[in-house]
C-alpha cells in the first residue's frame, strides 16, 4: 500500500498525483496532536483531507510513524495521530531522533514543510503558523517555523498567527527571513479567531491565480539568493470570528496561567491552545475547523494554479 522512498515514506496516491499534475497539499500533524482537542481532533484531521478532496486535490499530511518520516497517511496511521499519548511533537532539529529512535511524532509546520518540499511539494494548509512569542526579548522564544519557512520553498496557507504571540515582532521576523505574506482578499493580517489582527499587510490579491503566479515569480526572482516560502493569510470571515471580547479575555487569562505555571519550551503553544479550547466552550474550536478547512481549500486551488502555470515542472 506504501512505497519506501530514501528516508521517506511516500503515500503511492500522493506519488500518482504529482506524477499526474493533480493538485497535492501537505498538512500538518501537530494541530491534531497537540492543537486540537479530543476526541474532535480526528474527525476535524479526515474533513480537512477531505476537503482537499472536494477541491479535486489529494491530501498529504506530514507524521513521523515508527520512526519513518511518512507523506500521506492511512486513516489508521491519522487515528494513531489523533488517539495516541506516545507521540510526540517533532520540530526539523527532532527529526532524526524520532528515526533514530523509532518514535511516532506530529510533525509543526516547521518539520512539515522540510519533508514536503523533500517530497516535492509544493503547497501546505494550516490553521497558525508559529512565531515570535510575548515577551521572546526574555525567553528567546521564536518558534522554528519562521527559519524554516526562510530555507524552504513552500507556499504556506495559514489565518495568522494566534495573538497568543506577538504578532508585530512576527511579522518584523517574516521581513527579516525574506518570507513575504500575501494577504487573501485582505490588506490586514488576519488573528486567526479573528478577522484582523490590527496589523495591516502590504500586499493583497484576490484570486488563487494571481497568488500562484506571485509565488512562481518569487521562487524565480529570490532564487538563488534566498529559496524562501510564502505565507498566504486567509483570514475567518468577521460574521465568523470568535467574539471579540471573549477571545480578549481567554487570551490574558491563558497568558497568566502559562507565565504562573512556568511553562517553557515546545509546551508552550500547546498549552496556551488547549486553555483556549476549554475557556471558550467549543467556540474556539468552531472557529479553528472553519479557518483550517478554508485554508484546505484555497491552498487546494493555489496548487491547482501552479500547476497551471508550470506544469511537472
Ligand atoms: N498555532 C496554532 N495551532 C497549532 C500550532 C500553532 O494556532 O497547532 C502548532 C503548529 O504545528 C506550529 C507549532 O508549527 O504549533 C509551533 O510550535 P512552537 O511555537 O513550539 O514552534
Ligand atoms: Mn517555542
Amino acid at each position: 500500500m506504501t512505497v519506501d522512498g530514501v528516508g521517506l515514506r511516500i503515500h503511492p496516491e500522493v506519488i500518482e498525483a504529482l506524477e499526474s499534475d493533480t493538485p497535492v497539499v501537505a498538512l500538518e500533524s501537530t494541530i491534531i496532536s497537540h492543537g486540537l482537542p479530543r476526541p474532535d481532533n480526528l474527525r476535524v484531521a479526515r474533513e480537512i483531507e477531505q476537503t482537499v478532496r472536494d477541491h479535486g486535490g489529494v491530501p498529504a499530511t506530514i507524521a513521523v510513524i515508527e520512526g519513518k518520516p511518512c507523506v500521506g497517511l492511512s486513516d489508521e496511521e491519522l487515528r494513531l495521530i489523533a488517539e495516541s499519548d506516545d507521540v510526540v511533537k517533532l520540530g526539523v532539529r527532532d527529526l532524526g531522533v524520532a528515526a533514530a529512535k523509532g518514535l511516532h511524532g506530529a510533525t509543526t509546520v516547521a518539520a512539515t514543510a522540510s519533508l514536503a518540499a523533500q517530497a516535492d511539494i509544493d503547497v501546505f494548509a494550516t490553521g497558525g503558523l508559529g512565531g515570535v512569542h510575548r515577551h521572546a526579548r526574555d525567553s528567546w522564544d521564536e518558534s522554528a517555523d519562521l527559519t524554516a519557512l526562510s530555507r524552504i520553498p513552500m507556499a504556506v496557507v495559514c489565518a495568522g498567527v494566534k495573538s497568543i504571540l506577538d504578532v508585530p515582532a512576527t511579522l518584523e521576523r517574516l521581513e527579516t527571513l525574506n518570507v513575504p505574506v500575501f494577504g487573501y482578499r485582505t490588506t490586514q493580517f488576519p488573528g486567526f479567531y479573528l478577522a484582523d489582527s490590527g496589523h495591516a499587510l502590504e500586499w493583497s490579491f484576490d484570486f488563487a491565480e494571481e497568488i500562484a503566479d506571485a509565488v512562481l515569480q518569487h521562487w524565480q526572482l529570490a532564487w538563488p539568493a534566498v529559496s524562501s516560502g510564502v505565507l498566504i493569510a486567509n483570514p475567518i470571515p468577521v460574521e465568523d470570528q470568535l467574539d471579540p471580547v471573549l477571545h480578549d479575555r481567554i487570551l490574558n487569562e491563558a497568558l497568566a496561567a502559562a507565565d504562573k505555571e512556568g511553562i517553557a519550551g515546545k509546551d508552550v503553544t500547546p498549552f496556551l491552545l488547549e486553555f483556549f479550547h476549554r475557556e471558550t466552550g467549543g467556540e474556539s474550536l468552531r472557529a479553528n475547523v472553519l479557518l483550517v478547512k478554508r485554508n484546505a481549500e484555497l491552498a487546494t486551488r493555489i496548487a491547482a494554479e501552479i500547476i497551471d502555470a508550470a506544469p511537472n515542472q
